[in-house]
């Protein structure tokens, strides 16, 4: 039973990793286009922040707001809207918005991998007419996408960040590359990694919370804490609250698995 093992570790782990007093944190998984579950999450939260009185909010927004879910463009006016709401609102940069931003240098090439990896789905959310669309080769929607984003939404999704530290956690897109010092980590490892950095056991000195990579509950290990509960497919998506050495989770849920619970 591995994973016992390793959640009690987990549970042993708790409480010796602080973020400074009088700040909350709440952390955001990979919304990938699902901008109704995206909106409950900012209900629940500032239902949370609210009920747990006085401190100072830092958002968290892990990267991968775009693709495979139907509402991207949306999603990323909303994400807008927070940063406006609450200032100290950090966006990471997930390979989906490197991608999509890709995508709207008008390179064809580029245009294609993006919409084959579940940029169709944030092409069609700025698209304002669907058979234009389905009729469109690459070459046009290449021309023609620059275009229909607004200049707001590039410019929002290129100021986000890389890497987030606060206290004793790093919070990244994907992951980190082991071994390898935070300031020195590459782009495409903590936008890209997998495998050799979820299957790492070892200390990263802070705990490395991300997206990327889904699993159905949140993925508590003793180095890292992955919160993609996979919104786009599932129905769910997760944010995380850290207070202190405390953390605890927020599930915005789709209104029909709502009524399920
Ligand atoms: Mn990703």
């Amino acid at each position: 039973m591995f994973w016992k093992r390793k959640s009690k570790a987990a549970d042993a782990a708790r409480g010796r990793h602080a973020i400074p007093e009088g700040r909350r944190v709440y952390a955001i998984g990979d919304i990938h286009g699902r901008d109704d579950l995206f909106a409950r999450i900012i209900e629940l939260i500032r239902a949370d922040h609210a009920a747990r009185g006085p401190a100072d909010i830092t958002i968290v927004l892990l990267g991968d707001l775009v693709d495979r879910g139907p509402a991207s463009a949306a999603v990323v006016e909303r994400a807008m809207g927070l940063h406006k709401e609450f200032p100290d609102t950090r966006l990471l940069i997930g390979n989906h918005e490197e991608c999509f931003l890709a995508a709207l240098t008008g390179d064809v090439r580029r245009l294609r991998y993006f919409m084959r990896i579940g940029g169709d789905a944030t092409v069609r959310s700025y698209w304002n007419d669907d058979e234009s669309l389905d009729a469109a080769s690459f070459e046009e929607v290449a021309e023609r996408l620059p275009a229909l984003v607004p200049a707001e939404h590039v410019h929002f999704l290129g100021m986000g960040e890389d890497v987030v530290e606060i206290g004793d956690y790093a919070f990244v897109h994907a992951g980190i590359r082991p071994g390898v010092p935070l300031e020195k980590q590459s782009l495409s490892d903590l936008r890209w990694i997998r495998d050799e950095f979820l299957d790492h056991l070892g200390d990263h000195g802070k705990i490395i919370i991300h997206g990327h990579s889904i699993t159905a509950e949140p993925d508590e290990q003793v180095n890292r804490i992955g919160i993609d509960v996979g919104a786009f497919r599932s129905g769910v998506l997760a944010a995380m609250g850290i207070e202190g050495s405390e953390r605890w989770y927020l599930y915005a849920r789709e209104a029909a698995l709502e009524q399920a619970v």
